[in-house]
């Protein structure tokens, strides 16, 4: 008996510096009955799917900087989206700049959860692995500064049953790093869905640019088949504000093989039916983690930070 759940990745265009959070979710909610209509248990939008990339712009004012964060969530402008998500009856997973205090301060973090068909949080996750740089780099013509403007994340990687799977969350180059898998693998997920927000130029590495969508595909199909789990990946793409950003958005199977993948650079809907028991077939042969692993020989992943060569202290 197959336990399908209908999965939809929901590609954003460009969203302009501005363009208000109100006429944002007006964009998300055509998608989301769009993704009803075609059946859908599950939208998954992008990475800071609620305004434009603003970690590509240097901010000494944190006032600036706050104006791209959510204090609250659901707030009123996205409680829409948490109240249509319940009258249709689908789940949805995006992604926001989070503003919260915690611990008696302010803490901003890069975050993303999945709502479940009653509209409650189900799962929420902060971004670990910040790509970027902290302090203004001039010679980029755009900056890179999530190091900057958020926090490493505070809950782990975690997994959660909902809607009848196992659903993890990585949040764009969390996607890249194996041990964000891994770390979920070892939950028995089941489904991972992740946005991502990313430019087809890299500045410190040009050389690497026409490789972009094949380091993204390859890093997600990787992921998926070593944990035997579903990717759903939904990107922000298009020109935004002057920044070419990638699409190919994607559905990947267990066995690593991209099931759907968009083919536009604007909001584009990409749905399929998944059938989760295929993660079985991978997690009791090949990927049968508690036969096969052999953690007294991985030490050193957790232990070292930094690689360090031969003959080294
Ligand atoms: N974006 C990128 C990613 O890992 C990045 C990081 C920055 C890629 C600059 C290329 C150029 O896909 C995010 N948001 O993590």
């Amino acid at each position: 008996m197959s336990r399908a759940l209908t999965f939809a990745a929901a590609q954003l265009g460009p969203i302009a510096r501005a363009e208000s959070r109100e006429d944002v979710v007006v964009r998300l909610l055509e998608m989301m009955r769009e993704g009803h209509s075609r059946g859908c248990d599950v939208i998954v939008y992008p990475e800071l799917a609620l305004t434009t990339f603003f970690p590509r712009w240097y901010f000494e004012d944190q006032e600036e900087i706050d104006f791209f964060f959510e204090r609250s969530f659901p707030s009123p402008v996205t409680q829409p989206l948490f109240d249509e998500a319940k009258r249709l009856g689908v789940g949805f997973h995006i992604g926001y700049a989070e503003l919260v205090e915690q611990e008696g301060r302010l803490r901003r973090f890069n975050t993303a959860v999945v709502v479940d068909k009653n509209g409650e949080i189900a799962l929420k996750y902060r971004k670990i692995h910040l790509p970027g740089h902290a302090e203004h780099e001039p010679y980029r013509p755009f900056q890179h500064l999530e190091k900057r403007y958020f926090e490493v994340g505070d809950l782990g990687f975690p997994v959660v049953r909902s809607m009848d799977g196992n659903l993890g969350i990585c949040i764009c180059n969390d996607r890249r790093w194996p041990e964000a898998y891994r770390v979920m693998g070892l939950q028995d997920v089941e489904a991972v869905f992740i946005g991502y927000n990313t430019p087809t130029h890299n500045p410190p590495a040009p050389q690497h640019d026409h490789l972009t969508s094949f380091h993204n595909h390859l890093s997600m199909q990787s992921g998926a088949y070593q944990n035997a789990t579903w990717v759903v990946a939904a990107a922000k793409a298009g020109r935004e504000e002057g920044v070419d950003m990638l699409g190919q958005s994607a559905i990947i199977a267990p066995s690593g093989e991209i099931v759907a993948m968009a083919s536009t650079l604007e909001d584009e809907l990409i749905v399929a039916k998944c059938d989760l028991d295929l993660c079985r077939s991978y997690k009791e042969t090949w990927f049968a983690f508690d036969k096969h692993r052999r953690p007294e020989h991985y030490g050193l992943i957790v232990e070292r930070t930094g690689a360090q060569p031969p003959g080294s202290k």
